[in-house]
């Protein structure tokens, strides 16, 4: 059990925001009113912490995030589409503070932290696990209820995160050949949604899911890459231009990140000392 000796650290590094159910990012004054006692053991499979306490999960959760990161933002959009208070604290993962280093096991965000009705409190991490969290636990379902309808949504979101690792691969490609070469391997992935993604608005129709919840933030990524330059991505895939589309006017996917985003995400680019970064330059 880690106890709250994080709390003054966390005080002087961390930048922390409140963010309401809509997804606004407001300054926070105190982190005390963060970080009280952690828990990084697992729930007992039963007894009092276990559903019982559940009905107080809600009120008491805490998004540890970064402002630009895609998996965050998965968080984020299922916890506003089930209308879920909570609070965001953003960290610097150029510069990781002792506290979160020392609460997330795999040094990374998004992390979840969860008050249990007893006060103390568990860290969740991975995106999937907690977006899964808060399907089990909050209302409005984002899953379909039907297993294989489910675990094919799972598969897809699989998928998304694949195709994520590509589009890091794509901003940092070294060369103009590499670059290509993953612009063509996007194309791919993309043809393969093409051919899976329903008549819309959304991934399997009318319901919004968790799919559409990683693929939002997937897509945000190609408003940048447009203003440095025509890639063509979409030219041929009609269905998946309609699907990205209907995300980026969906409140809680728009909301997800802070308006600045664009402009942040643009810097990021231009840091990365990569072929596309330099087109950055010369654009
Ligand atoms: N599989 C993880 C991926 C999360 C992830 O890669 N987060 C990135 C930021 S988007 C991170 O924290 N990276 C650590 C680092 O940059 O050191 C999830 O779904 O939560």
């Amino acid at each position: 059990m880690l106890v709250c000796s994080f709390a003054k650290l966390l005080c002087e590094i961390a930048r922390i925001y409140c963010g309401s159910a809509q997804g606004n990012l407001l300054p926070n004054a105190s982190l005390e009113t963060v970080m009280e006692t952690i828990d990084l053991s697992p729930t007992p499979a039963s007894g009092a912490s276990g559903v019982a306490e559940t009905a107080a999960f809600g009120s008491n959760l805490d998004l540890v995030s970064h402002h630009l990161c895609p998996y965050v933002q998965r968080a984020v959009i299922a916890l506003t589409e089930k209308g879920v208070p909570h609070r965001r604290i953003d960290v610097d993962l150029a510069d990781k503070p002792d506290w979160f280093r020392a609460i997330s096991p795999l040094g990374k965000v998004p992390l979840l932290r969860v008050k249990r009705g007893s006060g103390r409190e568990a860290i969740l991490f991975e995106s999937a696990v907690i977006c899964e969290f808060l399907e089990d636990t909050q209302p409005e379902p984002l899953h379909p209820e039907d297993p294989l309808a489910r675990a094919q949504h799972r598969a897809w979101i699989e998928f998304a995160s694949a195709t994520l690792n590509d589009v890091g691969g794509f901003y940092n490609a070294p060369d103009a050949a590499a670059l290509e070469a993953k612009r063509v391997r996007l194309v791919e992935r993309f043809a393969w949604l093409e051919r899976h993604v329903s008549d819309g608005p959304y991934f399997s129709g009318a319901r919004f899911s968790l799919v559409d919840a990683a693929f939002g933030p997937l897509f945000r990524y190609f408003d940048t890459f447009e203003r440095i330059g025509a890639f063509g991505f979409f030219a041929d895939l009609p269905r998946v231009r309609a699907y990205r589309e209907a995300l980026s006017a969906r409140a809680s996917v728009r909301d997800a990140v802070a308006e600045d985003y664009p402009d942040r995400l643009m810097a990021f680019l231009k840091k990365r000392g990569s072929y596309l970064s330099d087109q950055i330059f010369t654009a």
